[in-house]
């Protein structure tokens, strides 16, 4: 494992952070232990309020110069960063397999959305544009400038230990805030790894200690970051429950949040659908990372002239599946992230049992030589209707729902009858068809898309969705404007006063 020694990454690390400095802290030790083999890679040391208090005073100190450094200086800054994280693909990759049991192919990969955040927001550092307007008075301007916000939250989950922080925290040091992370306590050693690798970039280039900060720890530490007025901002990735208690506290102190919570995500398959195409699709979308990607694919609504055809060649896929070591490339199928979700694993199979859904593949926890972890199960099928409960809950697991439709309002109403909103999909040659699917009359979720899967979105396109998703926007797109705070400006150039809508105020 010469990925940890490359990466900085000791037995034990401390866990609180402004950026090069590293502040020792009295909080909880949390162990890292690999879903892949059971072994205990390292641990760190959680922040305690001390700690989380000098971070924070750091992060708002260094605000107040950080925002002073024109936009594209900063992006020179991120440029940087992009340029280490390519040189660090490897063994960051390798990291991000190895603490989160995603495959190998999934980690590089998401080291490689890192790099091209980085790229995009390299670019942004010179878009941050804002409108002029015509002013309805004589000799008078407006327009509106977009200023950095301040310091800004960021709460990611143990699925994306790496990536979608990087979403926040490009565009936000682009923006000119200030960013205090709050890794998963379930990878804690990428964050350290990340953490090391901006550290370098930072201090090379004088930036202020505290522009990237790291509190590791567990609830209380995100409940610290909510209920701090000093975080004009947090954003937040995790479980719907977590995000309605978050969202509640934060809007409760007037703060803003972007959440992107769970989804419950479907591809309908229509009877015009290239059904070869489909099944890759379909069979990625739902046991690409063990199904613990937001936008995994938790339902098929199927055409019923097609259903069993459909069935067929998805059973024969499964059964082609080859689960193991997410390190070795011949392997499909990584395990989940710990045993508590191989319990929510089960359970949910259990009462989709109990509810009435038939399982077409078998789902399971496997044992023996590989599987010493317990955390290897199953990618599992079952056919369900879609007013089942466990079918309308988000279970973070290789369980896919199909069921069958008539007619395309049908299905699309199926889609949409969940209270997730994150990614929706229609596989179908039919322009009509698709066209629907995407109108104002289609799928009610920030992400839809025609002849693709749910999951895999690029950086390019803002990321999130509706209803219980949480309706916050990330990466791409204009999703940076949620990270500044708007200011409209009117000038006066003349030499009377006027008011507007023409009010006459004379003494
Ligand atoms: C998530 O699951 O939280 O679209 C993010 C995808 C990835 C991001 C998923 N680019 O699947």
């Amino acid at each position: 494992m010469d990925f940890l020694a490359q990466l900085k990454i000791t037995a034990l690390n401390p866990g609180v952070s402004t950026g090069s400095e590293w502040i020792s802290s009295k909080g909880e030790q949390i162990d890292s232990f690999s879903p892949v083999d059971g072994t205990k890679t390292g641990s760190v040391m959680a922040a305690d309020e001390t700690s989380y208090n000098e971070v924070i005073v750091k992060a708002e100190a260094a605000f107040r110069e950080w925002r002073l450094w024109p936009a594209p200086k900063r992006g020179e800054i991120v440029r940087q960063v992009g340029e280490a994280l390519r040189d660090n693909k490897e063994p960051l990759g390798k990291l991000v397999s190895y603490e989160m049991g995603k495959s190998l192919q999934e980690g590089l990969g998401e080291v490689q959305e890192m790099i091209d955040i980085c790229d995009f927001a390299v670019g942004l550092s010179r878009q941050l544009y804002g409108l002029t307007m015509h002013s309805e008075r004589p000799s008078h301007r407006m327009y509106e400038q977009w200023h950095p916000i301040g310091v800004t939250g960021i709460i990611s989950a143990f699925n994306f230990p790496v990536a979608v922080w990087s979403w926040n925290a490009a565009l936000a040091w682009v923006c000119g805030n200030t960013t205090v992370w709050k890794p998963s306590e379930k990878t804690p050693l990428c964050a350290i790894a990340v953490q090391n690798i901006v550290a370098e970039v930072f201090k090379k280039n004088q930036v202020p200690e505290g522009v990237n900060c790291l509190v590791q720890g567990g609830r209380s530490v995100g409940e610290w970051i909510s209920n701090d007025t000093r975080i004009p901002l947090v954003s937040a990735t995790g479980s719907t429950r977590m995000g309605k208690a978050l969202s509640a506290t934060v809007a409760g102190r007037l703060g803003r949040s972007i959440l992107e919570l769970g989804g419950n995500n479907a591809i309908i398959i229509s009877k015009d659908a290239d059904l070869d195409m489909s099944i890759i699709g379909a069979v990625f979308g739902a046991v690409g990372t063990a199904g613990q990607r937001c936008t995994t694919t938790r339902r098929l609504i199927i055409h019923e002239s097609v259903y069993e055809s459909f069935k067929q060649k998805l059973v024969k896929a499964y059964g082609q599946l080859r689960i193991g070591n997410p390190l070795d490339t011949a392997n499909h199928v990584g395990p989940l992230i710990d045993t508590d979700a191989v319990k929510m694993y089960q359970d949910a199979i259990a009462q989709g049992k109990q509810q009435g859904a038939n399982f077409i593949v078998e789902g399971g926890v496997l044992e023996g030589a590989g599987y010493e972890s317990g955390c290897y199960v199953k990618p599992c099928i079952a056919e369900a209707t879609n007013d089942m409960p466990i079918v309308q809950h988000e279970t973070f697991a290789p369980i896919l729902y199909i069921m069958k439709y008539n007619t395309l309002d049908e299905a699309i109403a199926m889609q949409n009858g969940v209270p997730q909103g994150l990614s929706s999909a229609i596989m179908t040659l039919n322009m009509r068809e698709a066209e629907q699917f995407l109108s104002h009359g289609g799928s009610d979720c920030g992400i839809a898309n025609v002849n693709i899967g749910t999951s895999g979105a690029e950086i390019g396109g803002a990321f999130g969705g509706e209803k219980e998703t949480g309706g916050g926007r990330e990466s791409g797109s204009d999703a940076w404007k949620a990270y500044m705070r708007r200011q409209t400006n009117t000038i006066n150039w003349g030499t009377t006063l006027p008011l507007a809508q023409g009010i006459v105020f004379d003494f």
